[in-house]
């Protein structure tokens, strides 16, 4: 078959081993804070608002001169997020407006140009590296604001929906005729060449993002010059890990990214990238960006479904915040994290360096609890989403091969006996359930 060698593409020599102890640190900690944040947090109605609304460059400036975050102080973005138990963080040095958080030699749309007059990047990482929370950049690859960023549908200048196709052709001619992606392809280049270089180490890469059947429909790898640019972020950071939003491997390279982004899906669907490096990433609210009047938060089981769910199947949960304007966590935010924080205090053993267990641990399709296993110590976690009426929990298959058994808050001793069938295990668990939502049975394997 000619495609044989469709995934066989290479930019580096790495082998397998080689990767997993790269992402060791990654697989290892398993959770980690998303941050978007940009003048997009002014107008408080999700981050794409320029390209939702349509909003010219003259109608999103106000924004830009309106920016003046007085309580921006990422030493206490970094308190709450080491407190909830997340390991590293990823901060939106560039969103697709094309607004900088940083201070960059090649545009003026920047932080520094803003009422908050410095660098906001800098501060951030050194806030999280003082907390000992590995730091990550996000850059988005798409530009609303670059001149030679070609439109395409992704774009706020995007011709109306009821055009014709003819007519769509025009606008996009017209607004195209002096744009010229090579320039822009330069300007990133330019642009994450100096996040690789004036920052110190950074951990992650998170670019953003890859898509569209043509010109009109999206970007393709070449048009960002991805393989040029990762060779370069590789050789500029060594040791980093970059996401899969090249597009690289849809291109045929299997290099061409370190992890999967399955974004905002249902714990449900993380069970099919068992075995992938992946993180899912996943919002509070449903917008990235602080959205002031949106009210569908996800409550603390819901979040904790979700990063249980991801360590269960080998992977890992990024959580979003979108700080308000004025640089600030917003209290459903800090409740939010104060929650995980409160849960994870106590069992983050059954997150960290966990992952899914053998096969033979397996529990029927029927329960719903969800188990993770540490390799390195041999310890199985149960996490109880639904809480027995008696306090009796029986475990098919699992007579015979547990040593011994204990809630997780507290290494209060589980006592645990045969059942009817030989093959059950019956757990005696407090007949009211200890005060988490979700608790935790930790078995050690014979
Ligand atoms: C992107 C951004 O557009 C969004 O604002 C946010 O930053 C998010 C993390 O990433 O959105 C995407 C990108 C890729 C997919 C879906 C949404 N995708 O591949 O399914």
């Amino acid at each position: 078959v000619q495609h044989v060698s469709s995934q066989d593409k290479k930019i580096f020599n790495e082998t397998a081993a080689q990767k997993a102890e790269r992402l060791k640190w990654w697989t290892d900690a398993r959770f980690g804070m998303f941050i978007h944040w940009g003048i997009y947090a002014l107008p408080a109605r999700h981050e794409w608002v320029k390209h939702n609304e349509r909003l010219t460059n003259e109608q999103y400036q106000k924004y830009f001169d309106h920016f003046n975050p007085d309580e921006f102080d990422p030493k206490k973005w970094a308190k709450e997020a080491k407190q909830a138990g997340m390991q590293y963080a990823v901060l939106t040095t560039k969103h697709h407006d094309g607004f900088c958080l940083f201070d960059s030699k090649y545009t003026n749309y920047k932080a520094t140009n803003t009422k908050a007059h410095r660098d906001l990047v800098k501060e951030f990482v050194a806030a999280f590296r003082a907390e000992g929370i590995k730091v990550g950049f996000y850059y988005s690859l798409l530009d609303w604001h670059h001149p030679d960023y070609t439109v395409d549908d992704a774009h706020p200048q995007r011709p109306a929906d009821n055009l014709g196709e003819k007519e769509k052709e025009e606008v996009y001619s017209s607004f195209n005729k002096n744009r010229d992606m090579a320039r822009y392809r330069q300007y990133l280049k330019n642009q994450v060449a100096e996040l690789m270089t004036n920052y110190g180490k950074i951990d992650i890469l998170w670019l953003d993002w890859t898509w569209g059947k043509d010109a009109k429909h999206g970007k393709h790898p070449q048009d960002w010059g991805a393989v040029d640019l990762i060779k370069m972020v590789r050789k500029l950071q060594p040791g980093i890990l970059v996401n899969n939003r090249l597009g690289l491997d849809q291109d045929g390279y299997a290099d061409g990214g370190d992890f999967e982004t399955p974004e905002q899906v249902k714990p449900a669907e993380l069970l099919k990238y068992k075995g992938k490096y992946w993180e899912t990433c996943q919002t509070f609210s449903g917008s990235w960006g602080y959205y002031r009047d949106e009210h569908s938060w996800k409550n603390q089981r819901q979040l904790l479904d979700l990063l249980i769910t991801a360590a269960a199947n080998g992977g890992n949960l990024i959580l979003n915040v979108g700080p308000t304007a004025r640089g600030e966590f917003d209290y459903r935010a800090t409740h939010a994290l104060d929650s995980l924080g409160y849960w994870m205090h106590e069992h983050h053993p059954s997150i960290y360096h966990c992952t899914f267990p053998p096969d033979e641990y397996n529990l029927p399709a029927s329960m719903d609890d969800r188990l993770t296993y540490n390799p390195d110590t041999k310890k199985l976690y149960l996490h109880l989403f639904h809480y027995p009426d008696n306090g009796e929990l029986v475990l098919p298959n699992y007579n015979g091969k547990i040593s011994y058994a204990q809630l997780l808050n507290d290494d209060s001793e589980v006592p645990f006996k045969a059942g009817d069938n030989t093959t059950d295990l019956v757990l005696k668990l407090p007949k009211a359930k200890p005060p988490y939502e979700i608790p935790v049975i930790e078995l050690s394997l014979k």
